[in-house]
């Protein structure tokens, strides 16, 4: 799959301005970035741990995937990103081998990237998404 790190991870949290004092002041890590992801449903909000970011996310729609998740099991880890190549390839290569896709073509993510995920019920229960920077091709 041509995987080079973890890309990020993603937490699901009920409010932004309530989990961010959390990561500054008791973490002491820097939010660099702010950013809604409409076609998400979420607002994110960003920190860089060495070369893996945390991604914490708030729903901005019950009915979307961290709204229904939140519901269902509260905060916590949501998923986690590895960073690959080329992520058709990957999604290509996951298929072949029998996993199911949420997404058959990358769409694209917060911070520009072009992200797919694969589905949590055939990756041992772990959401996990696949991204690449543009720029990476
Ligand atoms: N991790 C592990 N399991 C999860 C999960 C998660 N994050 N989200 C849902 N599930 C499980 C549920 O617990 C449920 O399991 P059971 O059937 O055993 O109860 C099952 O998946 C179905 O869950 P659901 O609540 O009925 O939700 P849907 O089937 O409608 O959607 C999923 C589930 C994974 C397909 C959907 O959340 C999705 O498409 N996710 C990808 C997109 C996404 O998560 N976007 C938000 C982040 C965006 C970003 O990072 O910018």
């Amino acid at each position: 799959m041509n995987i080079t790190h973890i890309e990020h991870i993603g937490i699901a949290v009920k409010s932004l301005e309530k989990a961010i004092p959390y990561y500054e002041n008791i973490l002491g890590l820097k939010c660099y970035n702010v950013e809604e992801v409409a076609d998400q449903k979420v607002k994110t909000a960003f920190f860089l741990v060495g070369q893996t970011k945390i991604e914490l996310l708030e729903s901005t729609d019950p009915e979307g995937a961290v709204g229904k998740f939140i519901e269902k099991k509260g905060e916590g880890v949501h998923h986690i990103a590895f960073a690959t190549t080329n992520v058709q390839d990957s999604l290509n290569e996951a298929a072949e081998k029998g996993i199911q896709l949420i997404d058959k073509v990358p769409r694209k993510g917060a911070e520009g990237l072009n992200i797919a995920f694969l589905h949590p019920k055939s990756t041992l229960g772990v959401l996990t998404e696949l991204c690449e920077k543009p720029s990476d091709k």
